[in-house]
């Protein structure tokens, strides 16, 4: 399908892509997909202003009435999936089953929050003294922030705007420079919904293209109630102290550095297939992506080989191709981080199988690679590292205690699996002297969460919990409640003070 065609189908026009600063190349063939027009930082603060504007109106609407807005946002991706999937394709180099499961996360996310919208539930609690009540209450927080990463470009700014949006919040999207489109396409959705729904205040969703100093502003601002922000460790410490230098609030998803351990007692052909996908699936640029084996050393022969050759036969090419597994790398820089790594791992005592660029002759201004496999002797420091690309460094074991060491031995802490029937080892795994992060799994890959849980980890992955289970807390502020319905003073703590 014609890149100008998938730009149209999703609402694009002419406006939209030309006559702008900032120049989109799509990672398929480098080819230019237009210039987009960006705002400038100093422009921010009124964009603030109008946010806390409609915080004002928006945070008196019912909850339920704010999730219907969210109901008609999931309506709406459901009817535009397929052409906002392509989008996605096109301009972050997923492969097409991807860019859909990326948008079925956020009609998936959408239903959830519309069920959330009702069960904003707080607590009542004992109170120590006669004829009093005490319970929480919670209210909506203010301006929300989102800075997204190009690899999720859309669902994860939806795991936000949606729950952000039925907690009462408005929302200002600052995007990925990488991939303005799938923002601004997202964003004409729900303006969509938006104007379906009636009576929402003006300025309740605004999209902010631009570069670093519009998210430095959006950190900073005194009125930007939370920031939550995607991408890298670096980026997180740029943000993060700008947001507690006023005491804002911060949700930060940084990076992973994510393992699993294969035991004796695994079903490798199972493990082999979730190793696969998560280590290449989106050309290994998720942060759940797999970095890190650990094979029980009585399973490696009969489990590296096997990889080894699945690694050096899936099909890379075109994402909009059928049957292509792995799409490209974002751009070139990109491939030039990958290879540094494999050269670094070469160094460190590394045994590298694949990992070359590929189709150079075909699209010389793209950045495709053959997926890497790297026989590590020991966990060194590149293996400590996150590099955002399709590398999986392979280590043995022979104590799962010493594996579980050497998998939390990294400064990141979001996702970990075991591949075990063994339900002593996965127990250990699962209990507080396991696995330090924020996703551990039994017998499934670290990546692919699903929506219902709490998505985000430890350490330099920076705490962060966004999606499912209790994670809308993050976007309201919590009131504790004491009513006094007797016809006494008494004082906590057993004060007296008799005036
Ligand atoms: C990310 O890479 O930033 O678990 C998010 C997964 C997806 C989300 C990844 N549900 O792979």
């Amino acid at each position: 399908m014609a890149f100008e065609d998938i730009l149209r189908g999703a609402g694009l026009t002419d406006t939209d892509l030309r006559g702008g600063t900032l120049p989109v190349r799509t990672p398929i063939d480098g080819s230019s997909l237009g210039e987009v027009h960006e705002i400038l930082h100093e422009q921010v603060p009124a964009r603030v202003e109008l946010a806390e504007k409609a915080f004002r109106a928006w945070r008196t609407v019912p909850a339920p009435r704010r999730g219907e807005l969210v109901r008609l946002l999931g309506e709406e991706l459901r009817a535009h999936k397929e052409a906002l999937g392509k989008l996605v394709s096109l301009e972050a180099g997923k492969i097409l089953q991807e860019g859909l499961g990326e948008v079925q996360e956020m009609i998936d996310i959408c239903d959830f929050a519309t069920g959330l919208s009702r069960q904003l539930y707080g607590l009542t609690i004992a109170s120590e003294r006669p004829g009093h009540r005490m319970m929480e209450t919670w209210h909506p927080l203010g301006p929300t922030a989102v800075i997204s990463a190009f690899n999720f470009p859309v669902a994860v700014w939806a795991w936000n705007a949606a729950l952000a949006l039925v907690c009462g919040n408005p929302v200002l999207w600052k995007p990925s420079e990488k991939t303005p489109l799938t923002a601004m396409a997202t964003a004409k959705l729900l303006d969509r919904a938006i104007a379906r729904f009636g009576d929402a205040p003006e300025g309740l969703h605004q999209l902010l293209v631009g570069g670093v100093a519009v998210g430095d502003a959006l950190a900073s601002h005194p009125k930007v109630a939370l920031v939550s922000a995607t991408g890298s460790t670096r980026m997180g410490r740029a943000v993060a102290p700008k947001v507690a230098a006023r005491f804002g609030r911060s949700l930060l998803e940084l990076g992973g550095n994510n393992a699993m351990i294969v035991a004796p007692s695994a079903d490798l052909e199972l493990a082999s297939r979730a190793i696969v996908f998560s280590a290449v699936g989106t050309c290994g640029q998720r942060c759940t992506s797999l970095r890190r084996l650990f094979v029980h050393d009585s399973v490696r022969d009969a489990l590296l080989p096997k990889l080894v050759a699945a690694f050096a036969s899936v099909r890379v090419g075109s994402p909009l191709e059928g049957g292509t597994l792995v799409g490209p790398l974002i751009d070139h820089a990109a491939m030039e981080r990958m290879h540094a790594a494999l050269d670094r791992a070469r160094a460190e005592g590394g045994t590298v199988h694949g990992g070359e660029r590929v189709l150079e002759s075909d699209a010389p201004r793209a950045a495709y690679v053959r997926p890497a496999i790297v026989e590590m002797p020991r966990q060194t420091d590149v293996v400590r590292e996150e590099t955002f690309a399709p590398i999986l460094y392979v280590l043995g074991y022979r104590d799962l205690e010493a594996a579980i060491a050497l998998q939390n031995d990294v400064p990141q802490g979001l996702s970990s699996s075991i591949f075990s029937n063994d339900v002593r080892e996965t127990e250990l795994f699962l209990s507080s002297a396991g696995s330090d992060c924020g996703i551990a799994n039994v017998n499934i890959g670290p990546s692919g969460a699903e929506i219902g849980g709490a998505f985000g980890g430890e350490k330099e992955t920076g705490g962060g919990r966004e999606s499912g289970s209790d994670a809308w807390r993050a976007y309201m502020r919590r009131a504790t409640n004491t009513v006094n319905y007797s016809r006494d003073l008494p004082l906590a703590q057993g004060i007296r003070f008799d005036v």
